[in-house]
């Protein structure tokens, strides 16, 4: 195990609020920064930055799935051949996404193989194997290491812990040249990081608030800032952050900045989206906000039996999320830090990564404020007893201030 550690002062910092952006530069962070720095200067004022490669030099996959600096189509075919995968056809728009279906690695390389050779003609359609859960489809392999920037992953050690949800947020992305990804934000605005195993890609951020002027006129979110409807000197005014990724190099993505991301070569990523005591805060608001805007669309029947448990159920299935499973997920986190304080055991992740004592009373401080935004919520909307059932939540805030006080 390594330790991953903050300083004292982290646990009081400020969150950053204010959407102040700083000059574009072309600067990559070097690989020997320390957790700490990383923590107070990108992860604290969500900004975005870019590794420079190294990090992922000794990954299995990068052995083993590229050749020539090339995607090793045989090698991918052999060992994952009969994995189903989600592609998205780049050509097609599906209300605001592109059209996904289901493929077999092995179609999909020989797909990608007849693309390359036929030099990425205009015949054949432009197909992105995308959010891929390799690891929990082949639990067996180890293909990378999560860096330690992003090991405080509350997400992931959400799911790890809990197989029998068959879910995580790991994701692998393979994709020729000019396969792209449209315009978005990341779920339930999360983190994101993206290591690029092979290739380039080129990405477009925006900084949260933004996105309201990327609308098209009838207030949506645009698809494609590319696209040519949108003029220029629309887009000209805007603030945003252009990054250019090379291969082995890792890009951190913010909580609630949108963003488009296009393949300028063949490439290969790793992707994770994650959530941890940075970014919480902003779940939590994007989830109420959530739940507002489902309240308001089926507001003609309020009448009706049960409308808070069925406004419950839309919000889960539209944002993939209610406030019990966020509570489920909160209180999880919570109680394996303070185990971890009581029990005097280390608190760790992907069974690489010990948290040290200021990292987990940070977390404790960020839950325990998350905590008491949802109980105060879950009263005003009278939906407390569905949300807390018989596992009440003051206890936790009890023994979270028995240890912070
Ligand atoms: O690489 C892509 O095409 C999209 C990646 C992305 O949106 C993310 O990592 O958040
Ligand atoms: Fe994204």
């Amino acid at each position: 195990m390594e330790l991953v550690e903050i300083n004292n002062n982290n646990i009081n910092n400020k969150l950053n609020d204010d959407n102040d952006l700083k000059v574009i530069s072309n600067t990559r962070l070097n690989t020997a920064i320390t957790y700490n720095d990383f923590f107070t200067q990108y992860l604290i004022k969500n900004e975005p930055c870019v590794f420079k490669c190294g990090i992922t030099n000794e990954w299995p996959c990068v052995n083993k799935w590229i050749f020539n600096n090339q995607p090793n189509f045989k090698h991918l075919k052999q060992l994952y051949g009969n994995c189903k995968v989600p592609v998205a056809n780049c050509k097609i728009k599906y209300y605001n996404a592109q059209q996904k279906n289901e493929m077999t690695i092995e179609k999909f390389m020989n797909y990608w193989e007849e693309y390359k050779n036929k030099n990425y003609s205009n015949e054949l359609p432009v197909l992105y194997l995308k959010d891929w859960h390799c690891l929990r489809d082949n639990p067996n392999d180890f293909i990378y290491k999560v860096p330690k920037y992003f090991s405080s992953d509350w997400l992931n050690e959400y799911y790890l812990a809990h197989p029998e949800l068959s879910d995580d947020y790991m994701f692998v992305y393979m994709g020729p040249k000019g396969s792209w990804t449209p315009l978005h934000v990341d779920v339930f605005t999360s983190f994101s990081w993206s290591a690029n195993i092979v290739g380039t890609k080129r990405w477009l951020l925006f900084p949260p608030g933004e996105e309201n002027n990327l609308c098209d006129v009838h207030g949506h979110l645009l698809y494609d800032i590319d696209s040519p409807e949108i003029n220029n000197s629309f887009i000209n005014h805007k603030k945003w952050f252009e990054i250019i990724q090379g291969p082995g190099e890792i890009v951190f993505v913010p909580s609630g900045w949108h963003h488009q991301v296009w393949n300028l070569e063949d490439t290969i990523s790793i992707n994770h989206n994650w959530i941890n005591g940075c970014n919480i805060l902003n779940v939590w608001k994007e989830l109420k906000k959530a739940l507002l805007a489902v309240m308001k669309e089926i507001s003609d029947c309020y009448n009706m039996d049960n409308w808070m448990s069925q406004c419950q159920t839309i919000l889960k299935a539209s944002h993939g999320m209610d406030y019990l499973q966020f509570y489920e997920f909160l209180s999880f986190i919570i109680k394996k830090r303070l185990n971890s304080i009581s029990s005097n055991k280390p608190c760790t992740n992907f069974d690489t990564w010990e948290f040290g004592l200021n990292h987990v009373l940070f977390d404790l401080k960020q839950a325990k404020c998350v905590l008491n935004c949802l109980i105060i919520d879950s009263r005003d909307n009278n939906i407390y007893d569905i949300v807390f059932r018989d596992n009440r939540p003051e206890n936790l805030i009890q023994r979270i201030d028995a240890i912070l006080i």
